[in-house]
């Protein structure tokens, strides 16, 4: 049984859940590595992640830290199926939106937006709607960047569901609840589409609540 150190809300944490999914491995998602507790910015968190961050995994006696080592990880730990599209170029070109998924995406949708919503700074206990609406034009870029990559695709890297794709829809799939003057993915947008086709993929239903 993999461990994954965090709590389910998190984009990170759905996004090593939904590629254990993938391979048909048994997971649990909490704040313990094996039978060790591991509370949140504790000591023993610092242990295991120098700077307190979700998720890390223990699979067997392994630790591995962050989101994109740890889908890496996994993907050649337990092969089938392949997350990752083979050859030099196309393997470069998966490598690079991965990247781009997990630091200026992430960065535009979920720290920038989504985490102010799911932790208000703002008065009262609500959100700060002045820092969402200043925010607001950074997750709007990052949605327009996923709208022109999917064009004419049914997956970020073309016909082959790849990590990348599994890293970057639970950010969407938290952006798409959002409406009214929060609203960033437009209700005729293709990404509707595409989050359903992930959807689709075995467990998904289950991770991406
Ligand atoms: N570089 C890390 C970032 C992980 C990250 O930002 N995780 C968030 C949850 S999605 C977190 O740990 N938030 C708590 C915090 O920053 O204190 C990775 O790719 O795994």
């Amino acid at each position: 049984m993999i461990s994954i150190l965090g709590i389910q809300q998190s984009n990170f944490v759905r996004s090593v859940e939904l590629v254990c999914a993938q391979k048909q491995q048994a997971y649990q998602v909490g704040w313990q590595l094996g039978d060790k507790a591991i509370p949140f910015r504790s000591d023993e968190h610092l242990a295991v992640h120098p700077f307190a961050k979700m998720p890390v995994i223990q699979d067997g006696e392994l630790i591995v830290q962050e989101t994109l080592a740890i889908c890496r990880y996994l993907d050649a730990k337990y092969p089938v199926p392949a997350l990752q599209p083979e050859g030099i170029e196309q393997q470069a070109e998966h490598d690079a939106w991965c990247s781009m998924i997990v630091t200026q995406i992430d960065q535009a949708i979920m720290r920038k937006y989504l985490v102010e919503l799911a932790f208000p700074t703002g008065p009262d206990g609500k959100p700060n709607k002045e820092k969402l609406m200043k925010n607001k034009p950074q997750p709007l870029r990052a949605v327009e960047v996923v709208e022109q990559r999917l064009a004419g695709k049914d997956y970020i890297c073309g016909d082959q569901l790849t990590l990348a794709d599994l890293l970057l829809v639970p950010m969407l799939h938290h952006a798409a609840k959002l409406k009214y003057d929060l609203q960033l993915i437009s209700d005729d947008s293709l990404i509707h589409d595409y989050i359903e086709r992930i959807m689709a993929q075995p467990g998904a239903k289950d991770i991406l609540l």
